[in-house]
C-alpha cells in the first residue's frame, strides 16, 4: 500500500472544527480525496456524523461548549458511529494531549499548522485502512451469491437481539423462509438459472424488509430467515403473507410446481424472550411452522 495509489471507491470525510479558515483549508486540500462535509461546532458533528456515517472525522480538539474529546468519546459510544475513523486535527502538540487522543480511540493525531502532503498522506492511509475493513467485514458477514448476510452473522444477530429484548421484555420475531420446488427448478432450468432466481428471490425479500433494525440472511441453500424485532404475532404473520405475494408477483416461471410460478413457504414465530426459552427453541418453532407451511399445500405462511 502506498500513499499515492488510488482510493478504489467513494468516501466520505467530515470536518469537525470550529474555525472556518481550518474547514476550508482541510476541504481544499481532501477534495478530491472523497465526499466532504463539515460542522463548526461538536453538536451538529454528532448530528452529521450519525446521517451521513463518514468513513473518516477529521476533528479539531478546542472549539467552544463540547472538545475534541467529548466529541470523540460520544462517537465511540454510539453503534451507529464507533465505526467512523477520527484523526484528531489541534495545535496543542503536547505528548499528553496526543495520548488522550489515542487512549480515546483516534486512530491518528495530527498538529496545526497543517502541513499539505502530511495530512494528505495520514487521511489517505486512514481511508485505505477502512475499505480494507469494509471489505472484510463483507467477506464474513455477506453471502457471496445474494449479497445477503450470511448465516454466520445471522447467528450473531440473533444471540444479541435476544438478549437486548429480553432485558428490554419486547418481543422478537422470526421467519424462515424456503423456496418451493427448487431441486425441480434446477433440474429443468439448469443450476445458473437457479442461481438467478436466488439472487432474484433474495433481493426481493430484502426489498419487502424495509424496518430500521430487521434483517433477512441467507441461512443456507434456497432457505432464508429474516430477525424482527419488536413485532407482534399478528404482524410477523402479515410480513410473511407480504413475502409470498412479493415473491409470486415476481412471476418466475416454474413449469415443474403446480403455481406455474416460483413460490416460497414461509414459517414466522413471535415471542418475548425469558429465561425459559432458548434461541435454538425459537428457531425449531419458527421451523415446525414452516413444515406445516409445505405439508399444507406451499406458497403460504404459518404462524
Ligand atoms: P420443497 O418445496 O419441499 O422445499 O422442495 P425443494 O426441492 O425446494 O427442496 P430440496 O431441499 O429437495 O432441494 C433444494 C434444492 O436447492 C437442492 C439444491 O440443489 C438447490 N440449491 C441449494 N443451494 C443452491 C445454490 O446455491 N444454487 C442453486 N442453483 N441451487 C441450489
Ligand atoms: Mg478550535
Ligand atoms: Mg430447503
Ligand atoms: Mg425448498
Ligand atoms: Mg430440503
Amino acid at each position: 500500500m502506498t500513499t499515492d495509489s488510488p482510493i478504489e471507491e467513494p468516501c466520505s470525510i467530515l470536518i469537525i472544527d470550529d474555525s472556518p479558515t481550518a474547514v476550508r483549508m482541510l476541504a481544499d486540500m481532501l477534495k478530491d480525496l472523497g465526499h466532504i462535509t463539515f460542522a463548526t461546532n461538536g453538536e451538529a458533528g454528532l448530528k452529521f456524523a450519525q446521517e451521513i456515517q463518514p468513513q473518516l472525522i477529521l476533528l479539531d480538539v478546542e472549539m467552544p461548549s463540547m472538545n475534541g474529546y467529548e466529541v470523540c468519546q460520544r462517537l465511540k459510544a454510539n453503534p451507529t458511529t464507533s465505526e467512523s475513523a477520527v484523526i484528531f486535527v489541534t495545535s496543542d502538540s503536547t505528548m499528553e494531549s496526543e495520548i488522550k487522543a489515542l487512549e480515546m480511540g483516534a486512530v491518528d493525531f495530527i498538529t496545526k499548522p497543517l502541513n499539505q502532503p502530511v495530512v494528505r498522506a495520514r487521511v489517505r492511509t486512514q481511508l485505505k485502512l477502512s475499505q480494507q475493513a469494509a471489505a472484510l467485514s463483507r467477506l464474513v458477514n455477506r453471502d457471496e451469491l445474494t449479497g445477503l448476510y450470511n448465516r454466520r452473522y445471522f447467528n450473531e444477530v440473533i444471540e444479541s437481539e435476544f438478549q437486548r429484548l429480553r432485558r428490554q421484555e419486547l418481543s422478537l420475531g422470526l421467519a424462515f423462509i424456503d423456496i418451493d420446488h427448487f431441486k425441480k427448478f434446477n433440474d429443468r432450468y439448469g443450476h445458473q438459472e437457479g442461481d438467478r432466481c436466488l439472487q432474484k428471490v433474495a433481493s426481493s425479500l430484502n426489498n419487502a424488509t424495509l424496518r430500521s433494525g430487521e434483517l433477512v440472511a441467507r441461512y443456507g441453500g434456497e432457505e432464508f430467515v429474516a430477525v424482527l424485532p419488536h413485532i407482534s404475532i399478528d404482524q410477523v404473520a402479515i410480513y410473511g403473507e407480504k413475502l409470498c405475494k412479493a415473491i409470486s408477483d415476481c412471476g418466475i416461471i416454474h413449469q415443474d410446481s403446480e403455481f406455474g410460478i416460483v413460490t416460497i413457504s414461509v414459517g414466522v414465530t413471535a415471542a418475548i424472550p425469558t429465561s425459559t426459552i432458548s434461541v435454538h427453541q425459537l428457531i425449531k418453532e419458527t421451523d415446525k411452522a414452516l413444515y406445516a407451511s409445505k405439508s399444507t399445500g406451499r406458497n403460504r405462511c404459518t404462524t
